[in-house]
């Protein structure tokens, strides 16, 4: 049931992040926001998943240090200028005037890269795949929303990558790409993988791969961005390596990035009227057990309890044993999304069952009391299948295609989602086409498919993705 939910996004996501204790968004700072312990447990669960992918994957986890010094930051033109107006700086130490300038890191090329310069020898020391998983701070002057928006952004886990050629950037770019879909699908959530365009890529980069999500109000979320760097910032940075023919050459570069946003997309793709439902790979509890209690079979009741959480101690499972009505605790779980629930009363006792409730559906079953282990695993497996697919599913409507501007602009405007159309190439078809149906120009969408240019009536080769975007 998402009804509430479709009718107003933003007050189901702000209502949502406080009362399932995610973030508490009252810190005195704007943009800058509190994890709770159990939203904080939801991103540690969902860290161990791209450390996962990304340490199997042969990259390995390192720390740089947060400030930058302006000579440094300023080296790279393109990326200067695409970030000189987000940045936070430190300009003094106590009471004293810092000499040199220090850059609270918007991202961490510039304190990286001087160091790759001393790093890299020779070809034997490429490539090297390194990432680190930190805060980085960025002046955002657009509104500032919990998760989506941050100007902390506290979960930025960035990859940095060095390679001899550029066909061995272009295969980490492919890599890069396949991690992160892995890593959305381990959480079911769905995404579109496209081309920005040039006017929009990552300063510095020679082009950007971005993931974009679609959110109920049709909205997009960009959740993660892969770019090529090509040898730009090798050439700024003096990032050389001797081939095995004894010549210097420059360096090749990729980076890739993730944010707070994936957790927000997590909550948002899977939620409803009710509250959360968190996929039981990264949720604190996959279930949560509520004893049923009667009068004079309290004690019998709570002896079977203890009993059911020992065979469950494999899976992340909650006893409720507040001194409340049962009725309570089910709508506090559900809010914070516990994919599972077991009530366990007299009743089940005598008959040899538990029910259970699963989030996703709301659907209440009893199961056995024997195997019962292998009955709740089963189940939350179901649940993970379900969420993913349902999302899919839902993702998929929200895909238009449209061979007029009108056509596309109606559909954007009304709030149902992205709009697919033909575009010739020409940065001033794309500006038109960005003005006329009032939306942005996403990318390029990897499938070719011939039709017409929406900006000039040409033959287009290419399909663009467009809508409006967080
Ligand atoms: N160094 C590269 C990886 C980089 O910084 N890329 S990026 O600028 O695109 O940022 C990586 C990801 O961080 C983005 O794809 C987006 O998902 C997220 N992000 C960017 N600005 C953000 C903000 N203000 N709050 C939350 N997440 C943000
Ligand atoms: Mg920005
Ligand atoms: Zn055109």
């Amino acid at each position: 049931m998402r009804e509430k939910m479709n009718r107003n996004f933003s007050e189901w996501y702000n209502d949502i992040i406080e009362k399932a204790e995610i973030l508490d968004i009252r810190y005195p700072v704007k943009g800058l926001y509190v994890w709770f312990p159990y939203g904080f447990k939801v991103r540690k669960y969902v860290l161990d998943v791209i450390r996962e992918l990304l340490d199997k994957t042969g990259h390995q986890e390192a720390l740089f240090p947060l400030l930058i010094p302006e000579h440094e930051f300023a080296k790279e033109a393109q990326h200067i200028k695409g970030f000189e107006d987000e940045v936070f700086w430190v300009t003094h130490g106590g009471r004293e005037p810092l000499n040199v300038k220090l850059a609270l890191r918007p991202t961490s090329e510039t304190a990286i890269y001087p160091m790759f310069l001393v790093w890299v020898r020779s070809h034997a020391d490429l490539p090297i795949k390194i990432y680190q998983i930190v805060n980085v701070f960025r002046y955002e002057t657009k509104h500032t929303r919990p998760l989506i928006r941050l100007r902390e952004i506290t979960t930025f886990k960035e990859a940095h990558t060095v390679h001899e050629s550029m066909e061995s950037a272009e295969a980490q770019i492919e890599e890069a790409i396949q991690i992160y879909k892995n890593f959305f699908d381990e959480l079911g959530v769905p995404y579109s993988v496209i081309r920005r365009p040039d006017w929009d890529k990552f300063p510095g980069a020679v082009y950007t791969m971005a993931f974009d999500t679609i959110f109920p109000d049709g909205r997009t979320l960009q959740i993660g961005t892969v770019h090529n760097l090509g040898q730009n910032f090798a050439k700024t940075f003096n990032i050389k390596f001797e081939d095995s023919e004894g010549n210097q050459q420059y360096a090749y570069q990729t980076c890739y990035g993730i944010s707070d946003r994936v957790i927000a997309a997590l909550l948002v793709t899977h939620g409803d009227d009710h509250g959360l439902c968190i996929p039981p790979k990264v949720a604190p509890i996959q279930c949560v057990i509520i004893p049923i209690w009667y009068k004079n079979k309290k004690d019998e009741v709570d002896r079977e309890v203890v009993k059911l959480k020992e065979e469950l101690k494999d899976l992340r499972v909650h006893v409720d044993d507040r001194d409340i009505r049962p009725g309570s605790k089910y709508f506090d779980w559900e809010i914070k999304g516990v994919p599972l629930r077991i009530e366990l009363g007299p009743k089940d006792i005598e008959e040899g069952k538990v029910t259970v409730v699963r989030r996703d559906t709301m659907e209440r079953t009893t199961i056995s009391r024997e195997n019962v282990k292998e009955s709740v695993k089963r189940i939350l497996a179901s649940i993970t299948d379900n969420l993913k697919a349902r999302a899919w599913d839902e993702f998929k409507k929200k895909i238009y295609e449209a061979t007029s501007l009108e056509n596309a602009r109606k559909i954007i405007k009304e709030g149902r989602g992205v709009v697919r159309l033909g575009w010739c190439g020409d940065e001033a078809c794309g500006k038109i086409i960005e003005d006329e149906i009032d939306a942005d120009f996403l990318g390029i969408v990897d499938e070719k498919k011939d039709g017409v240019c929406l900006g000039c009536g040409r033959t287009s080769r290419n399909m663009i993705q467009v809508g409006r975007s967080y």
